[in-house]
């Protein structure tokens, strides 16, 4: 094929390598895509050249990137390409000599070369070629033979370590290896551990490789603005549903027994929970976790929001700090606290995390008692969300366990009892809950509300989570 015929505009880049080093984890990642190909841990699962396009944000396309199925026989390729090829012809030529041997299915050939000559007219035709190597293998003559492929081939390569994590050693074997070679540049790229600035690094020796490389320019510079776009609406999603919880209240009467309405207020802001939840995980493109072929919730099973062992396990102060000094939370016997609010009932079961506000001279007047979500269950709601954003910003689309919610160590947005001003003013405001239908919002103080606490939570998440001591 003629390069120089192609659409000015598009960059071609063909990811090479061995069957099972992580082409089509790459792939996924870059793509933003868990469900692309297959990525199983048997051998061969890519059969075909699979071409997918990266579009700009005006859907042009920028980049086209073909899975190719792992090159098996680079040695079978070379040993044909010595015995029956001209020795001073190009690279390009003597590989065509080989496609038109497989094509006619040539009786000089030793086994059926299919899946190699597809993988060498991908690169034959690409742009730039990604070679990945699995940092844990050794140099073995397999992969010398699979890097004189790519040479002869002409198009410029990039070699991509992929299962970087304590394999240094074995890189640098690698890296000398391929200096030899003239590959001078390489790239550490871990598929499943997601790091942003090490995509954009990638993109940019890829850029410095390519002829034609403002389209590796533009993207680069379109995901780094829409990595920080994506950073604020995460944020406002979490914000705005810490303004609805921290709103929520019912009003019940001063002598009734609370447990119906403490239960129901529960189970609200349990769903509540999930729907930012799942708000979170489709803005980062993730819907589905694959694992052995069934697809299960890509959150894994969490301890319940409100069972109080959980507030002590992320270290959040239960009692005091609070408006009334009365929290109905962890540690706090249900029975006693009945009492002591002169209800005359046990609360039977678990109902942490709600507050029972009968301190406000308004309530007493009206003889009604005024039920909230509490401090404690505030701060570790926004803990935990804070914690998944984190998490899906780190996470690479060839991931295939499930998320743990809970991350008990990580730190706390705010003091335990020090509730930003925000959701205290929330807290008074039960016309914006969204927790019962709509909410109001006539003087946009609810906006304001929630985008001072996206300072705090975006403050949090870009130093505190970002940089843990
Ligand atoms: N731990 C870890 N596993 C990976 C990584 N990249 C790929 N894998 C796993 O390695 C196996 C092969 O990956 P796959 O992308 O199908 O390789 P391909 O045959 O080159 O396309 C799969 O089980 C992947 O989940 C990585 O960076 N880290
Ligand atoms: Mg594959």
């Amino acid at each position: 094929m003629n390069k120089s015929s192609k659409n000015k505009y598009l960059v071609t880049i063909s990811v090479i390598g061995h069957t099972n080093v992580g082409k089509t984890s790459l792939m996924r990642t870059l793509l933003r895509d868990a469900e692309f190909g297959e990525v199983k841990n048997e051998s061969a699962t890519t059969r075909h050249v699979a071409a997918v396009n990266i579009l700009d944000k005006h859907g042009k396309v920028l980049i086209g990137l073909h899975d190719t199925p792992g090159l098996e026989d680079a040695t079978g390729v070379m040993d044909f390409l010595q015995d029956h090829t001209d020795g001073r012809a190009d690279g390009v030529e003597r590989l065509q000599v080989f496609l038109q041997a497989v094509a006619s299915s040539d009786p000089r050939l030793s086994e059926d070369f299919s899946q190699e000559a597809k993988v060498i007219r991908s690169l034959i035709a690409a742009d730039i070629a990604m070679y990945v190597i699995d940092a844990r293998e050794p140099v073995l003559s397999k992969y010398k033979d699979e890097l004189a492929v790519l040479a002869s081939s002409g198009t410029p390569v990039l070699p991509v370590f992929n299962f970087i994590k304590g394999n240094e050693e074995n890189m640098a074997t690698w890296r000398e290896m391929l200096s030899r070679r003239a590959l001078h540049v390489t790239h550490a790229f871990d598929t499943v551990a997601f790091d942003f600035e090490g995509e954009m690094a990638l993109w940019q020796n890829l850029a410095t490789l390519s002829m034609d490389h403002q389209s590796l320019i533009t993207l680069r510079h379109e995901r780094q603005e829409t990595w920080q776009d994506m950073a604020e609406v995460g944020t406002a999603i979490i914000a705005d549903f810490l303004v609805n919880v921290a709103s929520f209240s019912k009003k019940i009467e001063e002598n009734e027994d609370p447990a119906p309405t403490l239960s129901a207020m529960q189970t609200a802001v349990r769903q509540s929970e999930d729907i930012m939840q799942s708000k979170l995980l489709h803005l980062y493109q993730f819907y589905h976790a694959h694992i052995d072929d069934d697809e299960v919730s890509i959150l894994g099973k969490e301890q319940d929001l409100f069972d109080g062992e959980l507030l002590t396990r992320y270290g959040i102060r239960t009692a005091g700090g609070s408006v009334t000094g009365m929290v109905i939370g962890a540690g706090i016997d249900m029975a006693t606290l009945g009492a002591s609010l002169g209800l005359g009932t046990a609360l039977g079961g678990v109902l942490g995390g709600l507050l029972p506000n009968t301190s406000t001279i308004r309530d007493k007047a009206m003889g009604v008692q005024t039920l909230t979500i509490d401090d404690a269950t505030l701060t570790l709601l926004a803990t935990r969300a804070q914690h998944l954003h984190h998490t899906l910003r780190h996470r690479g689309h060839a991931s295939l366990h499930a998320i743990k919610s809970d991350a008990t160590d990580t730190a706390l947005p705010w003091q335990t009892g020090k509730l930003p001003n925000a959701l205290k003013k929330a807290r008074a405001r039960p016309h914006y809950s969204s927790l019962e239908g709509r909410y109001e919002d006539n003087m946009s103080l609810r906006q304001e509300l929630s985008d001072r606490l996206s300072v705090l939570l975006l403050d949090h998440l870009q130093t505190k989570l970002a940089n843990p001591t």
